[in-house]
């Protein structure tokens, strides 16, 4: 059977989780905050998720796993379309999603943690790379009512999740990156609206008190 290793909390944990409750695989959940020789014999980074395939391989970066999934169960509710020129486009928001939006708003989560003030240096480094971020997801998503058109694909999980880190970057920077690009806060609304997802967000919530007390005594917060 597939193992996710990693915890609810971590938006990049709850991407892979939702393809694989989306494509209705069988699967076991592995309790792992990270941290450990152990962890890094199965995740090389050391980072949530990774995965324990079917027979019995490790693999870790949160769109790779999507990838393998896809690949390993294409019959299964497929999230990438045929063509490669649309496959590659879907990938093309996940990357810029991931690089652009989500990358440079995971900087606040340490001042989110500590309940501190983002120094004004970094809200400006912040502010320029989410700039080009929302420049090309504008000129990328249509949200019609998915990210890419009437198909939902791989790229609208992983923006639901990336949005979880936007958030906490937009409050802590105090400019609400979500409202930037057209569409994006309806669309939301829509993809919060589904068992997997409300499933998702209530595993997620139940994890809070788990993960704040590891967090405590990991790092002394
Ligand atoms: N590029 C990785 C990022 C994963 C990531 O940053 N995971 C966080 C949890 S949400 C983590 O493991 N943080 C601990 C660390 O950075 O050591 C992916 O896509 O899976």
């Amino acid at each position: 059977m597939i193992t996710l290793h990693g915890f609810a909390y971590s938006n990049y944990y709850n991407i892979v989780k939702h393809v694989l409750l989306h494509k209705g695989l069988t699967f076991e959940e592995d309790l792992q905050y990270g941290g450990t020789e152990a962890y890094v014999a199965i995740s090389p980074v050391g980072k949530i998720p990774s995965m324990t395939t079917e027979d019995g391989g490790y693999i870790s970066e949160s769109s790779v796993c999507c990838d393998y999934l896809e690949d390993a169960y294409p019959d299964a509710n497929p999230l990438y379309p045929v063509d490669p020129l649309a496959r590659a486009r879907v990938r093309q928001v996940m990357k810029v999603a991931e690089l652009y939006l989500e990358l440079p708003c995971r900087r606040t989560i340490p001042y989110e943690f500590t309940g501190s003030e983002v120094p004004d240096g970094l809200k400006r480094e912040i502010r320029e790379v989410a700039e080009r971020g929302i420049k090309a997801m504008n000129a990328m998503c249509v949200f019609e009512p998915y990210v890419l058109g009437s198909e939902m694909t791989m790229a609208d999980i992983y923006l639901r999740y990336v949005l979880k880190v936007v958030s906490v970057g937009s409050e802590k920077v105090g400019w609400d990156i979500i409202a930037q690009i057209d569409g994006l806060a309806e669309w939301r609304a829509m993809m919060a609206d589904s068992d997997i997802a409300r499933r998702i967000d209530a595993d997620e919530e139940a994890n809070g008190p788990g993960f704040f007390a590891h967090i405590k005594e990991r790092f002394g917060l």
